[in-house]
């Protein structure tokens, strides 16, 4: 079972850090396969602190939705090509399957070989019985099949069309049925007739199998061996042997080569449409080269999927990563507003209303009396850091306070050195494009009915803003128009001041109920205002019940 720890979409240093955090706590306390994620980009801030920390980003994850590999069954039995029916159908009997796929010597899936077909090519409609003679194989594989021995003549292991031929009939009828053959590669199936083996040697049939176990005239081996014919011995009757002989021919002979395969990477949701519509029973996965890497069968869609998720830093599916929906939700660690999420059975629900997330996860450390390692100490500081603004935000608490103050002592960094570091790399509005500067940590809300998104950046001050105001108003209305939101906002906070600039684009009959000061066309001033969270979340939905009663 695989754990990915992962904060929400447009990933802040809070989401980055705590879910790295808390999957080495994870592993600290003994849970194996965990991995951090993040499900989105990374920004020069973050960049900044997992470098100055000696830490790598966690994996990227867009899409958290089942694939058809993680049902798949990698150990596949499959056929060679070059192989006999009678060989397939001794592997598909040993493992009880209902056919096999067929692969060339580079493990490259030519098709399958279902027992359907092979019964088929056994017992063919009475109108192509006569066709069932021809079998294409090598003499050695005609001989493997009814475990006989080579008495005269060379056993040839290249495969070639020979025509089976019982020698059931009186000499002359047979020298007539010989002629017709002539010019064709027989295999003479015959008991202990000597005529016949002796009319068949001066023939040069292709090989002659004795059948019944009866012992051989000496003379009789000699005149074959003199003729070049080879002399096979069946220990079976004559009815076995040429029906076990007719499970010599190759595999590649009776497959179907027509069928339905997946990539190890298609959704499951999608396999399981297309399977659903397919008469086929086994579904090959391959590569992009063609190569066989696993087998789907329909009962691989009733498994449990070996993966879940501990989602940090959000608490609604809307915010999740792709995909979360679909999978077991195995903790949630947060500090954010409850978003309606549900599950089937009892979980983990860390909900504080701390000032970060890594505060949660550092007090977990705690509490489950587990060292923090320098590196992940000053982690867990960026995160805090990062979302109370150094301790100065409303949302921070004594609790963040105390707790980045044992992070520093362990990490041996100055907490406000490093804030300093930090908010002095990448100013988004100097070194962000604008469609960045509004999507880097930009969250969508469904609240009261009515569907909006929140994007906030943080600036040293506001020197950059106004040459980049126009274009974010931009931005934020062709975002609002494309996604169909009410409105699209952006939060743009001078962490020096203390105070935001609130750009609006959306409905007028929203706009309207805004109460700050407006300094110009859409923007509006909040003194004092610093956290989405904590203070603009709340009174945008204060708006959005003002906006509600006005329209009843
Ligand atoms: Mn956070």
């Amino acid at each position: 079972m695989e754990t990915t720890v992962i904060g929400h979409r447009n990933p802040d240093m809070d989401s980055i850090c705590s879910a790295l955090a808390y999957a080495e706590l994870k592993r600290l306390s003994g849970q194996t396969g965990v991995r951090a994620a993040r499900a989105g980009g990374i920004n020069e801030r973050i960049d900044f602190v997992l470098k100055k920390f000696g830490v790598e980003a966690p994996v990227l994850i867009k899409d958290m939705s089942p694939r058809v590999a993680d049902v798949m069954e990698t150990e596949v039995v499959a056929v060679r090509a070059g192989s006999s029916v009678y060989d397939a159908l001794q592997i598909i009997e040993r493992n009880q399957m209902r056919g096999l796929p067929v692969v060339d010597e580079m493990n490259r899936c030519l098709g399958l070989l279902s027992a359907f077909k092979i019964t088929h090519h056994l017992y063919p409609s009475r109108e192509q019985a006569e066709s069932a003679r021809h079998v294409t194989a090598s003499l050695e594989a005609i001989m493997a099949t009814f475990g006989g021995s080579l008495v005269a003549g060379v056993l040839s292991s290249e495969p070639a069309e020979q025509l089976l031929m019982v020698g059931a009939m009186a000499e002359d009828s047979f020298a007539t049925r010989l002629e017709r053959y002539e010019h064709l590669q027989v295999v003479l199936f015959v008991g202990d007739r000597p005529q016949i083996l002796s009319m068949a040697i001066k023939a040069r049939v292709n090989a002659i199998v004795c059948t019944g176990g009866y012992p051989i005239d000496e003379a009789i081996c000699e005149e074959a061996r003199e003729a070049k014919v080879t002399m096979i011995l069946s220990p079976h009757d004559t009815a076995t042997s040429v029906l076990l002989a007719r499970g010599a021919a190759q595999v590649e002979r009776v497959l179907e080569s027509e069928y339905q395969s997946f990539e190890a990477e298609t959704f499951l949701e999608d396999a399981r449409g297309l399977a659903a519509q397919s008469a086929g029973f086994i579904f090959p996965v391959l590569d992009s080269g063609g190569g066989l890497v696993g087998i789907l069968s329909k009962s691989d869609f009733l498994k449990e999927i070996p993966r879940q998720l501990i989602l940090v830093d959000h608490n609604e599916l809307d915010q999740a990563v792709r995909g979360a929906e679909k999978i077991k939700i195995l903790e949630v660690i947060d500090h954010h507003k409850l978003g309606g999420i549900s599950s089937d059975t009892p979980i983990l629900f860390l909900n504080n209303p701390l000032g970060s997330t890594c505060t949660i996860v550092s007090l977990c450390y705690e509490q489950m009396g587990i060292a923090i390692s320098p590196s992940m100490a000053g982690l867990m500081m960026a995160g805090i850091i990062a979302d109370t603004l150094n301790l100065t935000s409303p949302t921070n608490t004594p609790v963040d306070v105390a707790v980045l103050g044992r992070l520093g002592k362990i990490a041996l960094v100055d907490p406000d050195q490093l804030a300093r570091e930090i908010f002095s790399v990448g100013s988004p509005l100097l070194t962000m494009t604008t469609e960045q500067a509004i999507r880097v940590d930009s969250k969508p809300y469904a609240d009261l009915g009515q569907r909006f998104s929140v994007a906030q950046i943080e600036e040293l001050n506001f020197d950059y803003f106004e040459g980049r105001r126009a274009d974010l108003l931009e931005a934020l209305e062709l975002e609002r128009a494309r996604d169909g939101l009410l409105f699209a906002c952006l939060l743009v906070t001078d962490i020096s001041g203390q105070n935001s600039y609130l750009l609006v684009r959306g409905a007028e009959r929203f706009l309207r109920t805004i109460s700050y000061p407006l300094i110009s066309p859409q923007v509006w001033m909040l003194a004092g205002v610093v956290s989405r969270k904590k203070q603009l979340l709340p009174y945008l939905l204060q708006c959005l019940a003002r906006m509600s009663s006005h329209d009843e």
